[in-house]
């Protein structure tokens, strides 16, 4: 897959009202180069309409679009991926389903996960909670920056942290060694978006050319 920096996920609890589409190009004018469509409370027929719009966004903008959960929803609109956590359809199943030139992601919450989506062919994973969060209900512990040293340490594919991520911890982030950074309420939750995401950038792009 294409590398990406900064990934948006959706959280339409933060969008203080504005449409979906609103905020995610607001995000994506801001340099996000990667969106999620997560949706755990609306029908299936919902979030296949909100998929579509996304998928049209995404497409203006040539970034890829990821769908959370809802395989059907993603070859339904063609999204570029998906989405899964740990208590979801096995990767290997996922990738029977989806085919090769999709891109699948998968949670992870510790090396042992880590591993095996790397063995089981994810093409990135999600690192994290690295701190509390409240936008996800199944709440992991979280997992801290040290988690991300192990990714380091030991994981080749592509990782991106998440969890908590403000623009005031971000450094943090990236001084454990991320280089993606990914967030919800942060982003969506900001009154603006375009400016949140811009100093997410320019903090990933000092953290990344000082290499
Ligand atoms: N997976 C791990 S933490 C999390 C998800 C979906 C929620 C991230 O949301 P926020 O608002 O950036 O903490
Ligand atoms: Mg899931």
């Amino acid at each position: 897959m294409k590398d990406f920096r900064l990934y948006a996920i959706t959280g339409e609890e933060f969008h203080k009202g504005r449409s979906l589409v609103e905020v995610m190009e607001e995000a994506i004018i801001g340099g996000v180069d990667i969106i999620q469509l997560r949706d755990k409370k609306s029908s299936k027929k919902v979030v296949l309409e909100k998929a579509k719009q996304l998928k049209a966004l995404a497409e203006k903008y040539d970034i890829p679009l990821i769908v959370n959960d809802h395989i059907d929803v993603a070859l339904a609109v063609d999204a570029d991926g998906i989405h899964i956590g740990q208590d979801d359809l096995p990767l290997e199943e996922a990738r029977k389903i989806v085919g090769k030139d999709k891109i699948i992601g998968i949670s992870t919450h510790q090396i042992e996960e880590a591993r095996e989506a790397q063995k089981n062919g994810a093409d990135y994973i999600g690192v994290g909670p690295i701190f509390a969060t409240k936008s996800k209900e199944d709440v992991v512990d979280p997992v801290t920056t040290k988690y991300i040293e192990e990714v380091v340490n030991e994981i080749t594919i592509p990782f991106v942290a998440i969890g908590g991520i403000k623009l005031h911890n971000v450094e943090q982030v990236l001084n454990s060694g991320a280089t993606r950074i990914c967030a919800i309420s942060e982003i969506v939750g900001s009154d603006d978006v375009t400016k949140t995401c811009q100093t997410f950038i320019q903090k990933i792009n000092e953290r990344v050319t000082n290499e």
